[in-house]
Protein backbone atom coordinates (compact mmCIF):
# COMPACT_ATOMS: atom_id res chain seq x y z
CA UNK A 1 0.00 0.00 0.00
CA UNK A 2 0.73 3.83 -0.41
CA UNK A 3 0.48 6.63 0.79
CA UNK A 4 -0.38 9.83 -1.85
CA UNK A 5 0.41 13.18 -0.26
CA UNK A 6 -0.71 16.06 -2.43
CA UNK A 7 -0.57 19.44 -2.21
CA UNK A 8 -2.57 21.22 -3.98
CA UNK A 9 -4.39 24.82 -4.68
CA UNK A 10 -7.29 25.66 -2.83
CA UNK A 11 -9.15 26.03 -5.76
CA UNK A 12 -8.45 22.57 -7.18
CA UNK A 13 -9.76 20.54 -3.85
CA UNK A 14 -13.51 20.34 -4.68
CA UNK A 15 -13.81 18.90 -8.29
CA UNK A 16 -10.39 16.59 -7.03
CA UNK A 17 -12.28 15.64 -4.13
CA UNK A 18 -15.28 14.98 -5.94
CA UNK A 19 -13.08 13.01 -8.36
CA UNK A 20 -11.73 10.54 -6.11
CA UNK A 21 -14.67 10.25 -4.13
CA UNK A 22 -16.50 8.82 -7.05
CA UNK A 23 -13.70 7.29 -8.46
CA UNK A 24 -14.33 5.15 -4.65
CA UNK A 25 -10.56 6.42 -3.16
CA UNK A 26 -10.99 7.21 0.33
CA UNK A 27 -9.43 10.66 1.17
CA UNK A 28 -8.90 13.15 3.86
CA UNK A 29 -8.38 17.07 3.63
CA UNK A 30 -5.91 19.24 5.48
CA UNK A 31 -5.79 23.03 5.59
CA UNK A 32 -2.35 23.85 4.85
CA UNK A 33 -0.32 26.62 4.19
CA UNK A 34 2.90 27.11 1.80
CA UNK A 35 5.84 28.19 3.37
CA UNK A 36 6.99 30.57 0.78
CA UNK A 37 4.25 32.25 -0.61
CA UNK A 38 2.89 32.00 2.91
CA UNK A 39 -0.86 31.35 1.62
CA UNK A 40 -3.30 28.68 1.90
CA UNK A 41 -3.69 25.69 0.46
CA UNK A 42 -4.87 22.14 0.41
CA UNK A 43 -3.08 18.85 1.28
CA UNK A 44 -4.87 15.54 0.49
CA UNK A 45 -4.03 12.20 2.18
CA UNK A 46 -4.84 9.20 -0.26
CA UNK A 47 -4.06 5.71 0.98
CA UNK A 48 -4.40 3.21 -2.00
CA UNK A 49 -3.51 0.04 -3.14
CA UNK A 50 -0.48 -0.09 -5.60
CA UNK A 51 -2.40 -1.35 -8.53
CA UNK A 52 -4.60 1.64 -8.43
CA UNK A 53 -2.02 4.00 -7.83
CA UNK A 54 -1.75 5.56 -11.28
CA UNK A 55 -5.10 5.98 -11.43
CA UNK A 56 -5.00 8.11 -8.57
CA UNK A 57 -2.27 9.98 -9.46
CA UNK A 58 -4.26 10.58 -13.12
CA UNK A 59 -7.08 12.27 -11.45
CA UNK A 60 -5.04 14.25 -9.37
CA UNK A 61 -3.20 15.28 -12.81
CA UNK A 62 -6.63 15.81 -14.53
CA UNK A 63 -7.99 18.26 -11.33
CA UNK A 64 -4.82 20.30 -10.82
CA UNK A 65 -4.36 23.11 -13.01
CA UNK A 66 -0.59 25.00 -13.23
CA UNK A 67 -1.34 28.97 -12.33
CA UNK A 68 1.15 31.98 -12.34
CA UNK A 69 0.96 33.68 -8.75
CA UNK A 70 1.80 37.09 -8.03
CA UNK A 71 4.24 37.50 -4.42
CA UNK A 72 5.51 39.55 -2.49
CA UNK A 73 5.94 37.46 0.59
CA UNK A 74 7.76 38.10 3.79
CA UNK A 75 10.61 35.53 2.18
CA UNK A 76 11.17 38.47 -0.53
CA UNK A 77 12.19 41.01 2.37
CA UNK A 78 15.41 42.53 2.15
CA UNK A 79 17.75 41.48 5.22
CA UNK A 80 19.52 44.80 4.95
CA UNK A 81 16.66 47.41 4.49
CA UNK A 82 13.57 45.15 5.60
CA UNK A 83 11.34 46.58 3.00
CA UNK A 84 9.31 44.59 0.34
CA UNK A 85 10.99 43.94 -3.05
CA UNK A 86 9.35 43.78 -6.37
CA UNK A 87 6.49 41.17 -6.91
CA UNK A 88 7.56 38.47 -8.55
CA UNK A 89 5.21 35.57 -10.48
CA UNK A 90 6.20 32.31 -9.50
CA UNK A 91 4.22 28.91 -11.07
CA UNK A 92 2.25 26.75 -8.64
CA UNK A 93 1.17 23.51 -8.90
CA UNK A 94 -1.11 22.01 -10.62
CA UNK A 95 -0.04 18.99 -7.76
CA UNK A 96 3.77 18.62 -5.32
CA UNK A 97 2.65 15.08 -4.84
CA UNK A 98 4.54 12.87 -2.47
CA UNK A 99 4.11 9.01 -2.64
CA UNK A 100 5.34 7.19 0.59
CA UNK A 101 5.34 3.03 1.43
CA UNK A 102 2.78 2.44 4.21
CA UNK A 103 4.42 -0.04 6.26
CA UNK A 104 0.65 -0.73 8.14
CA UNK A 105 -2.52 -0.05 7.58
CA UNK A 106 -5.18 -0.52 10.68
CA UNK A 107 -8.80 0.15 11.64
CA UNK A 108 -9.98 0.18 14.48
P1 LIG B 1 4.75 27.52 -1.44
O1 LIG B 1 5.88 27.14 -0.57
O2 LIG B 1 3.92 28.69 -1.03
O3 LIG B 1 5.36 27.77 -2.91
C1 LIG B 1 4.56 28.27 -3.96
C2 LIG B 1 5.36 28.36 -5.26
O4 LIG B 1 6.41 29.30 -5.11
C3 LIG B 1 6.03 27.04 -5.63
O5 LIG B 1 5.11 26.27 -6.37
C4 LIG B 1 7.21 27.51 -6.45
O6 LIG B 1 6.84 27.78 -7.80
C5 LIG B 1 7.56 28.84 -5.82
N1 LIG B 1 8.66 28.73 -4.87
C6 LIG B 1 8.69 27.99 -3.72
N2 LIG B 1 9.85 28.17 -3.07
C7 LIG B 1 10.55 29.04 -3.81
C8 LIG B 1 11.85 29.67 -3.66
N3 LIG B 1 12.62 29.39 -2.60
N4 LIG B 1 12.26 30.53 -4.63
C9 LIG B 1 11.46 30.82 -5.69
N5 LIG B 1 10.23 30.28 -5.89
C10 LIG B 1 9.80 29.42 -4.96
P2 LIG B 1 5.12 24.69 -6.24
O7 LIG B 1 6.53 24.17 -6.41
O8 LIG B 1 4.08 24.18 -7.19
O9 LIG B 1 4.70 24.35 -4.74
C11 LIG B 1 3.37 24.53 -4.29
C12 LIG B 1 3.29 24.25 -2.80
O10 LIG B 1 3.65 22.88 -2.59
C13 LIG B 1 4.28 25.03 -1.95
O11 LIG B 1 3.74 26.29 -1.63
C14 LIG B 1 4.43 24.15 -0.72
O12 LIG B 1 3.30 24.29 0.13
C15 LIG B 1 4.36 22.77 -1.34
N6 LIG B 1 5.69 22.21 -1.64
C16 LIG B 1 6.40 22.34 -2.79
N7 LIG B 1 7.56 21.65 -2.73
C17 LIG B 1 7.59 21.07 -1.50
C18 LIG B 1 8.52 20.23 -0.82
N8 LIG B 1 9.68 19.83 -1.40
N9 LIG B 1 8.22 19.81 0.43
C19 LIG B 1 7.07 20.19 1.02
N10 LIG B 1 6.14 20.99 0.43
C20 LIG B 1 6.40 21.42 -0.81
Amino acid sequence: MKLVVAIIHDEDAHELILALNEAKFGVTKLASTGGFLRAGNTTVLIGVEVAQLDHVLAIIKDNCKVRKEITTSAAMMSEASGFMSMPMEVTVGGATVFILDVSQYLKF
